[in-house]
Parts: structure tokens; sequence; C-alpha cells
């Protein structure tokens, strides 16, 4: 199972006040039997309120705790996952909101020294009601600081339980190109993926992997990603930023589709731009072009968007040509490069080879998050 879908349930602090407050007002302590005047006895309030303490103390000592033990450390994290959580909320806002919750946790046990302090000391019930009282009002004030980190925290948990599990030692095959070009169709139709397909563009919000078998003992990834824009950089939405990150960190290879059907949202010298702007940013890893929706053309069209992006090979991702398609998955697979080098923290952080594959530069060293076997869903 994926490190992101381990994150605890996180109550919002509203929620947090109500479960704890409300079983601590369930918490009684017999009352004397007999006289109305015994009850009112210090000893029956001093009982009450200090077993009402040691169960309020604790438990939020230990749902903070949990919260907080159950987010991944971020530099233990795959790149991939550090500049994502960068691209969606900023690392500085999870690593402030992490520590706002330990901070939290402090000032529990200084409010809980405080209080048995007092109601160890008090002696007379409106005493031990006051120092109940006050103790109360400031977990309730501590508690409702946690809002805006307790909110960072859910809202992170939710954007990254979206991203798919990958399995790093496998080949990651990238579907990219513009919005509409065919991308969800081709995984669709090659993988066990199952992305959604409309006639309209920015369908793909989310990244999507699909498996497909290699040969007897291996698989490869195919992962659809959400269509791109011919934009720079610096203007691109974070659906689009988390397509990038995955091409940057993931893709072993990039399929890149064009498409020249007159429903394309970008033109073919947008496509190509996007392609060349795709090619500077991922220089190392290499892409394979095709012209999709081949049966939109003629063949004097298909000479024609050849003239303006290449000499690519015309394919058609719709299902009637999927035997076509399976010729071309199958061409794709075995030009992919050797897998990059992997990490294994398990093994003393020593750099493991594949046999027979060359050594490549450091900076290529992925790390082991994920392991197939790991799967408990
Ligand atoms: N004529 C024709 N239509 C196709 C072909 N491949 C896909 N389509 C249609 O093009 C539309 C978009 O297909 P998708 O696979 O969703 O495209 P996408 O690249 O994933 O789109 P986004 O996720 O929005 O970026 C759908 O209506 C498909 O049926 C093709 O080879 N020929
Ligand atoms: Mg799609």
């Amino acid at each position: 199972m994926s490190q992101f879908k381990r994150i605890r349930h996180i109550p919002t602090s509203e929620k947090l006040a109500d479960i704890v407050f409300s079983k601590l007002r369930k918490i009684k302590v017999e009352a004397p039997s007999g006289s109305k005047k015994r009850r009112s006895d210090q000893s029956f309030h001093k009982t009450l309120y200090f077993r009402q303490f040691r169960y309020l103390f604790p438990e939020l000592e230990e749902r903070l705790e949990k919260i907080a033990e159950s987010f991944p450390i971020i530099e233990e994290l795959h790149p991939f996952h550090i500049e994502l959580i960068d691209v969606l909320f900023g690392i500085d806002k999870i690593r402030t909101a992490l520590s706002r919750i330990n901070n939290t946790r402090k000032s529990l046990k200084s409010i809980s020294r405080d209080v048995n302090k007092r109601l160890g000391m008090s002696e007379f019930p409106s005493e031990s009601k006051k120092a109940r009282s006050e103790a109360l009002g400031r977990v309730g004030s501590t508690i409702s600081k946690l809002k805006k980190p307790l909110d960072t925290l859910i809202d992170a948990k939710i954007q990254l339980s979206r991203v798919p599990d990958f399995n790093l030692k496998q080949h990651t095959i990238a579907f990219a190109g513009g919005p509409n070009a065919g991308k969800s169709s081709f995984v669709k139709l090659v993988s066990t993926g199952a992305p959604e397909i409309n006639s309209y563009p920015f369908t793909t919000k989310e990244l999507v992997i699909g498996h497909r078998k290699r040969n007897k003992f291996e698989s490869v990834q195919l992962m659809d990603t959400p269509g791109l824009l011919d934009r720079p950089l610096g203007e691109r939405n974070v659906i689009e930023m988390r397509s990038i990150l995955a091409l940057k960190h993931l893709a072993d290879l990039i399929v890149f589709l064009y498409d020249p059907s007159v429903q394309s949202p970008l033109s073919l010298k947008q496509q190509l731009s996007l392609l060349s702007e795709i090619e500077t940013q991922f220089e190392d890893i290499p892409i394979i072009c095709y012209i999709n929706k081949q049966d939109t053309l003629t063949k004097a069209e298909l000479v024609e968007v050849r003239s303006l992006v290449g000499d690519h090979k015309a394919i058609s991702t719709r299902e009637e040509d999927s035997a076509d398609l399976e010729i071309i998955i199958t061409e794709i697979i075995d030009s992919l490069p050797p897998k990059k080098l992997i990490f294994d923290k398990n093994k003393d952080k020593k750099i493991i080879e594949e046999p027979g594959k060359k050594r490549v530069k450091k900076d290529k060293i992925e790390w082991i998050f994920f392991d197939e076997d790991d799967s408990e869903d």
C-alpha cells in the first residue's frame, strides 16, 4: 500500500475537540451514597477531575502523535513526491503544520502539569472547579489553534492519496501531448489502466497508471498524464505540473502524441513547440512521437502534417485499430532504455546495479519507497 494511503484519518480541530470533550463529559465518579452534602465533598470533585484529566491528556497526546507520525518524513520521500508536495502546498507549509502539532503536544504537557498541581493543592470544591475549567479552556484554545495545521494536513492527505502507486523498479512509459490527443485512449487500449476518455479536452486531471506484461517476468507501467498546453513552466497549473513532475522523475521513455484533427485545442505549431519544451526540459529521456488520429486525415493531409511535424509514424487510438496498436506498443517497449539505477534504502544505502547495465551518474539514482510485494490492498 502506498505510504500516503497509510496516513491516518486526520480530524478537523472542531471534530477533535468534539470527540475528546464529549468523551470527557461521560467520565463519572460514583457519588458517595446518602447525603447530598457528601456529593460536594472535595474528595469527590478531586477524584472526578483527576480521572477526567487522566483520560484527556493521554488521549489528545496519542491522537496528535499518531497524526504526526503517520505522515511520511519528507526527507525520506522520493524526489517526485517531494517536488509534488512543494508544488501542491509548499514543503514549508507541511513542515510548519507538523511542527505545530508537535509543539501542541508540548503545550498540553505543560497544561497537564499545571492542572494536576492545582488540583492536588486545592482545598475546596470551588478551587478544584476553577482549576478544571481554566485548564479545559486552555486545552480548548490550544486545540482551536490547530485549525490551520490540521486543515493543511487533511488537504495534503487527500491530494497525496490520489497519486497512484508507482513501482520504481519497473520501467515507466509516459504518454504526453496536448489536451485531447488520445493519450488516455492509447493507455486504455494497451494496458490494465482505465483512464476516463471524453471528446472534450482536459478530461484527465490525475496521473493514471496501467500495467502491461513485457515478458514472463517483467511488467512495464504505462502512465497517462493530463494534457499539456504550450506555455512556459511558470504559467503551468497544478494539474500540468503534476504531469511535468511525473515525466521528470518517473518516465524512462516518453510517448508524445500529435493530434492533427480539427478538434485539437492546440495547432500543430503549438504542439511542435510543446514537444520542443518537453525535449528541452527532459533532455535525458528518450521521446517517441506519433501522429495520432490518422483516420481523420486524407493521404494528402498526412503528407502535409508530416511536412510540419516530422516524418513520424501515423497511428490511431480507436478500438477498431487496437491490433495495430498492439504492434506499436510492443515496438515502444522494445525500445525502452535500460532502467535507471535504483537506490535501495533497505540495503544500507548501497547502490544496486541491474545485471549487465552500465553505471550512470549519481544524480540519476532513484529511491525505492514502494515495493509491489508491500501491497496490502
Ligand atoms: N478519430 C479519432 N478519435 C480519437 C482517436 N483517439 C482518441 N480519439 C478521441 O479523441 C477524444 C480524446 O481522447 P482521449 O484519449 O480522452 O484524449 P486525451 O489525450 O487523454 O485527452 P485529455 O485527457 O483531455 O488531455 C475522445 O473523444 C476519443 O474518442 C483516434 O485515433 N481517432
Ligand atoms: Mg486523458
